[in-house]
């Protein structure tokens, strides 16, 4: 059967779940909302900016005039510290459980205006070895397990500030996500005795259908089972299980393609490209789990222009996820567009 002319359901391995493509439904007419973007055009500087150095943040507390990154405790934490972490039951079906854990921000850069797209490589490598650090810092604290670093870009994915930054949630037990994908590689691992995603990036390296970018020591695709229309899934090349381990070559490798590809976003609309991404590594629990292997997902809504986004709703959300667009198709649309015009990448 060939992929793009039948609706067809591909199954994501790691998470064990499915989604449904309909390749046939490119061509439908839409008609529905139209977002407005913010301007693209930002001050260096922005004097009511709470990230922005020197600046006062929202509960008070002061920026220092910092000069390349800058971390801090989240003012409006969703997870403290000193939870109990008590189990809640009532009968048999209402479970809770009280969840510890630490909430900080990441400030990529003084400049309110840059993104990772316009910031130089040498910059984000300096971001690289934050997340790093940040990783094995919260990871050594005993009631962490489970350090999700992520980035929330445009007001459309609910980020509230344009100031180049990420956000670091790190708590007592895995994540929905992280439970999912760390028992699919577990059982791989166990059943092969070989890494689900050293394998896949094998796969992917062959046949370069679904390839966006790669480097040395990083692959970046639209994998196979893409829910959002450009999706992408950027694994390491080597083995290993978390951002510690990177060596220093590896970790300008990975500030090299983060760079890459988010001007590619940005090229594939002419607009600031919102997104959610986040790095997936090895739960911090003190066990070497060598069946996870780092990566890091995007997820951005945009559809067909930098105004058409794509939502999970109807059907999505009471069945399976579905896409038009075949991963293929947003591949090589990502990898043909030229960078150089417009962000030179030095
Ligand atoms: P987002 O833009 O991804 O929402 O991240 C901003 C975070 O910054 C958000 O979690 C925090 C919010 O709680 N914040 C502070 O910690 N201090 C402030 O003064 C404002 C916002
Ligand atoms: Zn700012």
């Amino acid at each position: 059967m060939r992929l793009e002319d039948h609706p067809h359901k591909r199954f994501n391995p790691l998470t064990r779940e499915w989604v449904l493509v309909s390749p046939h439904r490119t061509k439908r007419p839409w008609r529905g909302q139209v977002e407005e973007l913010p301007p693209d055009k930002l001050p260096e500087y922005d004097p009511a900016c709470y990230l922005c150095p020197g600046n006062e943040r929202v509960r008070g507390a002061r920026n220092p005039g910092y000069e390349s990154t800058y971390v801090f405790e989240n003012d409006f934490a969703a997870l403290l510290a000193q939870t109990p972490p008590e189990e809640h039951k009532e009968g048999n079906l209402l479970v809770a459980r009280g969840e510890p854990g630490v909430c900080r921000v990441v400030c990529f850069s003084p400049r309110h205006d840059l993104t990772l797209a316009g910031m130089r490589v040498e910059d984000i490598r300096r971001v690289v070895d934050v997340w790093a650090e940040q990783y094995v810092e919260l990871g050594a604290l005993p009631f962490i397990e489970c350090v999700q670093i992520f980035e929330n870009r445009g007001e459309m994915m609910g980020c509230s500030n344009p100031h180049p930054h990420c956000q670091i949630w790190a708590n007592a037990t895995l994540t929905n996500e992280m439970a999912k994908e760390g028992a699919a590689q577990s059982d791989y691992r166990a059943a092969r005795n070989a890494c689900l995603l050293c394998d896949y990036a094998r796969t992917e390296r062959e046949r370069g259908e679904r390839v966006v970018e790669e480097n040395e020591h990083f692959l970046v695709v639209v994998p196979f089972w893409a829910v959002w229309p450009f999706e992408a899934l950027l694994a390491s090349k080597r083995h290993v299980t978390g951002l510690d381990e990177l060596q220093p070559e590896e970790r300008g490798g990975l500030a090299e393609i983060l760079k890459r590809l988010a001007a590619r976003y940005d090229r594939l609309f002419e607009v600031s490209f919102p997104y959610s991404m986040g790095f997936h590594q090895r739960p911090t629990d003190g066990e070497a789990h060598q069946e996870w292997h780092l990566h890091a997902h995007y997820y951005p809504p945009l559809l067909r222009s930098a105004t058409v986004r794509k939502f999970l709703v109807g059907y999505e959300m009471l069945g399976t996820p579905q896409r038009d667009i075949t991963p293929e198709e947003a591949a090589a649309r990502l990898r043909r567009l030229d960078l150089r015009p417009r962000r030179p990448l030095e």
